[in-house]
């Protein structure tokens, strides 16, 4: 069956992988399931067919015959338990893995994504200088944190899971602000989870798209 995930028409990063439809890509990758793309404008995504699949007008959303989901974490959570190679099979593995990938999204996200909104959306206000270290050491708390429990092991627990693909690519984000570096083992990690091949082939995919030379532009 046909999967057909929606991604920006052209992301506000040019490429940097940050939209999270390359987390969607990369667990595809990972499985070895083909998939095909559809481009959508930030107009379409406010508009009636596309709130029809995501009712926040967000990409990406996955549709998979008469199945349509959107939450990326719902998303590769679905792709991980229909298709090995994402969640273990020791019933207990499997849950701790999947509990990496809530902590992911609900943990580690929200402050990270809080930061780049200090930054990129509020850095013209009048209280956002007095503001911001205190959104960015709520971000080093919780890297403080990971990096303790992940010390010098290379994923989370034992082998890479679908727990350590959202983890990756949330702590994306931090990537150019040079916080991550403070933190030498979560800095490899993330190396790590760059490197792999499926990863790879997921950031070129969606690189090729905001590389794409466009008649409208
Ligand atoms: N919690 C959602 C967040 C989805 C999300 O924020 N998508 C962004 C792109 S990465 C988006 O569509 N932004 C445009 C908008 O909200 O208008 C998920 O994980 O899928």
């Amino acid at each position: 069956m046909t999967i057909t995930i929606t991604a920006f028409e052209r992301s506000p990063d040019g490429g940097k992988g940050l939209a999270r439809d390359t987390r969607v890509r990369w667990a595809l990758e990972e499985v070895g399931q083909p998939y095909e793309v559809r481009l959508v404008s930030f107009q379409a995504m406010k508009e009636r067919a596309h709130l029809a699949l995501n009712p926040f007008g967000q990409i990406p959303t996955y549709q998979e015959g008469d199945l349509t989901l959107f939450e990326t974490g719902a998303i590769v959570f679905h792709i991980a338990e229909r298709r090995a190679g994402l969640l273990p099979d020791d019933p207990n593995a499997r849950a701790r893995a999947i509990t990496w990938m809530f902590a992911a999204v609900n943990t580690i996200e929200p402050p990270i994504l809080e930061l780049a909104n200090a930054r990129l959306l509020e850095g013209d206000k009048s209280w956002s200088k007095e503001r911001l270290p205190l959104v960015e050491d709520r971000v080093r708390n919780r890297l403080k944190q990971l990096s303790h429990r992940l010390g010098d092991a290379d994923w989370l627990d034992g082998a890479f899971s679908a727990g350590d693909l959202l983890m990756v690519s949330v702590l994306l984000r931090l990537k150019s602000s040079g916080i991550l570096d403070e933190y030498p083992n979560l800095s490899a990690y993330l190396a790590r989870g760059e490197a792999r091949p499926a990863y790879k082939r997921a950031f070129a995919a969606q690189l090729a798209v905001n590389t794409a030379k466009s008649p409208t532009r």
